[in-house]
């Protein structure tokens, strides 16, 4: 059986890293027109700019022994590499609750990844409370009461229109009183602009801080898959305003491409936590790099 990750990257596998695989595999050198061929399809695959550079060098100067197809799996290890076995700190690490901040842009995933995360959690044992501080969209304390109860989570909700500060804060004022292990921060991605969306989340990291001196203890930037380059603007606007510590990347099963991974990985040093891969609050799979080079670029075992 294909491990989940791998599955969910059928379509990425099938579209333009297929292709990549399809060119490289057991060649021990590239010609120039094929070196320029394989540059063009990791570019569009959003591997970025730099992390294409660095693909490409590999390819052509790794290690003898190994063809073509590996010698870039190996290096598309060595970027990941480092950045993997992410475990971020649970409840379980002392000072209760740790506080979870959910960021990112509107529909990226935000509240289906704070659900999911409850529910792995919630599964875990630890006592889960989340909080509505998108205040912005009236139908998104519904959403998040949805995850909530389906996780067996505790819910702090609010009105639309309440300062999302204030409700992280009573959040975790509620969370210190019951006792909870682990509070996530559910936050509105649109706002009027850029800046006020920033000023607004510096206030919430700063709110909850005052309520719990070093919380929030975990900034995760929830990013679509099919994001591409402006992926990359979307980190750097979120890691301005507070501190980013690890990316949920979802909808990875609708992604025929995959590459921001690796582009996020180079140019910026946030690891990739966890990963989307459908809508059920069973879908989020902890990232693992073997697992996501072996997805884009390996065999399609079901079909051996
Ligand atoms: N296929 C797939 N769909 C996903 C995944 N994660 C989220 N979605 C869907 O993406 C849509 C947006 O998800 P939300 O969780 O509402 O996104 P959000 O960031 O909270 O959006 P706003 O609150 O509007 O800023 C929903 O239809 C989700 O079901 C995933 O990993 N795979
Ligand atoms: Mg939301």
């Amino acid at each position: 059986m294909l491990r989940a990750l791998k599955q969910s990257l059928s379509k990425a596998r099938h579209g333009v890293f297929g292709a990549v695989a399809g060119a490289l595999s057991g060649k021990r050198s590239l010609s120039a027109g094929e070196l320029d061929r394989l540059e063009g399809l990791l570019l569009s695959a959003d591997v970025g700019v730099e992390g294409t550079r660095r693909l490409l060098q590999a390819v052509r100067q790794g290690p003898s022994e190994l063809d073509a197809l590996e010698r870039l799996k190996a290096e598309m290890l060595a970027i990941l590499a480092p950045k993997s076995d992410y475990r971020p700190p649970g409840g379980e690490n002392g000072g209760k609750p740790a506080v979870w901040l959910i960021l990112g842009v509107n529909g990226s995933g935000k509240t289906t990844s704070a659900g999911k995360l409850g529910s792995r959690l919630a599964g875990r044992g630890l006592k889960v409370m989340m909080a509505a501080a998108d205040t912005y969209r009236a139908a998104a304390g519904e959403q998040l009461a949805v995850w909530a109860d389906r996780a067996g989570a505790e819910l702090v909700a609010s009105k639309p229109g309440a300062d999302p500060a204030a409700v992280a804060y009573d959040a975790v004022a509620a969370a210190q009183a019951r006792g909870t292990d682990v509070l996530l921060v559910d936050t509105a991605g649109r706002l009027h602009n850029k800046k006020h969306l920033q000023d607004e989340l510096r206030k919430i990291h700063a709110t909850i801080g005052k309520r719990m001196p070093g919380a929030p203890h975990l900034g995760l930037l929830v990013m679509d898959a099919a994001t591409g380059q402006s992926g990359l603007a979307q980190a750097r606007l979120f890691s301005q305003a507070v501190p980013v510590d690890g990316i949920v990347l979802t909808k990875l099963d609708g992604t025929a491409k995959g590459g921001i991974v690796l582009a996020i990985a180079q140019e910026l040093g946030i690891p990739v936590a966890w990963a989307g891969t459908g809508e059920g609050a069973g879908d989020l799979q902890e990232f693992d790099a073997e697992e996501f080079v072996e997805g884009l670029l390996g065999r399609d075992d079901a079909e051996a």
